[in-house]
């Protein structure tokens, strides 16, 4: 078998599709740590410091959706160990903090607000605890964090994901335990089969740093070995660091998945990239960062390299200690919303005159009209280009083009351009490499009225499930 062949034949599972699907969906950490001031506690801290009294988890999910977010993911519980819930395993928990006189359920109020207003829910529920005793003492360890997961898979409705992370500070002369991850895995398959484990885990590969940073060209099909969890956690973060959450992909990394890297792998997975990185410099709120919430135009930028590079964008929003999430974070995600609304609001590569150099029997290239997989174009059995032309009778002012392949048929495409006619010449206004899931191509307000869209290189025939040509909204 050709290598290209191998690759095509590496596709999503339905969950992973689900999850992609999702795009862009929040984190939200909040724990004891938002009344210490810290980004890691220690597992010491007297649950009577936390009582967030005006929590209003309907104002969280309000925020979140504003931005046009459809999931939200909770730190049930952080390195410190305290959990949101009423866990039966610890009393390190809001159950003996003030919160509600300790009759408190965070996680209950959270997942029922998702539900009420339509938003995914995820759990986070970190495997290194620094309160619990038996921490490092292995299996009795692992029966421990199963009894939580349990509690967290059975208690709060479907999820969407279970996210692990790799962090852990025990240093050289620490506690180690090595975690049962494919009974943790086997878990929550048994409990809740839809849910997407991601970072450590098999579904969802975290993209390596925490600033928000995407690789040029982000590729769904990587060698199997990215997926090994002692990997994951060596670059996971190993100390409480503010540089840490500033790090940019190593350029070693800098390639997953092109031809040359995978041409000697052996096993190939299907394993998408997720950014996840903080609205803020710190994952957890501190008073001192309410006026340095990131700019419109930065977390806009992270967007289009993430959700429109063949990514999902998870942002994390950390709510006060009061338990509300700040005016000024509030009003950035409106603004996001907002933007992202107005950018694709007019597509209208309906109204335009669609032609190609060729496509199969069945697949022609009005398939790309409506964004579903039903219906897709592919390019005629041998052919691994396609030219693709978008004309319309008068000049019209282009801000976006979406691309999107049909993931069923696994990422076929390798390099693409985007051409506009000017004066009645063909003039080249973008080249890329990856489309994947979707692709976003910022043209600043091209006026023409003929677009030109070229594969130039794909594994085998290429497939668009959706083409967007979106106006410019004054
Ligand atoms: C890291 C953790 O150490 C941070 O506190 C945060 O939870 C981030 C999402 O993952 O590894």
């Amino acid at each position: 078998m050709t290598l290209d062949e191998r690759l095509v034949q590496t596709v999503p599972s339905p969950r992973q599709i689900a999850h992609q699907q999702t795009e862009f969906y929040s984190f939200i950490h909040f724990t004891i740590n938002t009344f210490t001031d810290k980004e890691w506690g220690e597992g010491t801290e007297d649950p009577a410091i936390f009582n967030p009294y005006k929590l209003d988890a309907e104002q969280w999910v309000k925020a979140i959706k504003s931005a046009g977010m459809k999931g939200l993911i909770l730190t049930c519980k952080h390195h410190d160990g305290f959990c949101l819930w009423p866990s039966k395993y610890t009393e390190h928990s809001v159950k003996s903090s003030p919160y509600k006189d300790g009759k408190g359920d965070i996680v209950k109020e959270v997942s029922d607000a998702c539900r009420k207003y339509g938003l995914k829910f995820g759990v986070y529920l970190s495997p290194w605890d620094r309160n619990c005793k038996i921490y490092g003492q292995g299996k009795e360890y692992d029966d421990f964090f199963i009894g939580q997961l349990t509690e967290l898979l059975t208690n709060y409705g479907e999820l969407f994901s279970v996210w692990f992370d790799g962090a852990c500070g025990e240093g050289p002369s620490g506690r180690k335990q090595y975690y049962d991850w494919p009974r943790y895995y086997a878990k929550i398959r048994e409990l809740q089969p839809n849910a997407c484990i991601s970072v450590c885990g098999p579904d969802v590969r975290w993209c390596g740093n925490e600033a928000g940073q995407t690789r040029h060209a982000e590729w769904s099909v990587v060698p199997k070995r990215t997926r090994d969890t002692e990997k994951i956690a060596e670059a996971s973060q190993q100390s409480d660091n503010d540089e840490f959450r500033q790090r940019k992909i190593k350029a070693t990394d800098a390639d997953l998945g092109s031809r040359e890297i995978l041409k000697d792998e052996t096993e190939l997975i299907w394993y998408p990239a997720e950014v996840d990185t903080s609205i803020r410099p710190g994952w957890f709120w501190h008073e001192y960062e309410n006026d340095k919430v990131r700019s419109l135009e930065e977390l806009i930028n992270i967007y289009y390299n993430s959700v429109g590079g063949n990514a999902t964008l998870l942002l994390n929003v950390p709510p006060t200690n009061e338990g509300l999430i700040h005016d000024n974070d509030v009003k950035r995600l409106k603004e996001i919303g907002d933007y992202i609304e107005n950018a694709f609001k007019t597509n209208i590569t309906e109204r335009s005159e669609l032609t190609v150099d060729s496509y199969e029997n069945g697949y022609s290239i009005e398939n790309v009209l409506e964004d579903n997989y039903d219906n897709y174009y592919i390019a005629k059995k041998g052919c691994s280009t396609a030219t693709i032309i978008a004309k319309w009778d008068t000049p019209v002012n282009i801000g976006n083009i979406v691309l999107k392949e049909n993931i069923l048929c696994s990422q076929r495409i390798e390099t693409f351009a985007i051409d506009a006619l000017k004066d009645g010449e063909f003039t080249e206004i973008f080249s890329g490499t990856v489309i994947g899931y979707k692709r976003i191509v910022p043209l600043k307000n091209i006026e023409t009225d003929c677009i030109r869209i070229r594969i130039t290189d794909a594994r085998t025939e290429p497939t668009l499930s959706f083409i967007g040509i979106y106006e410019t909204v004054k």
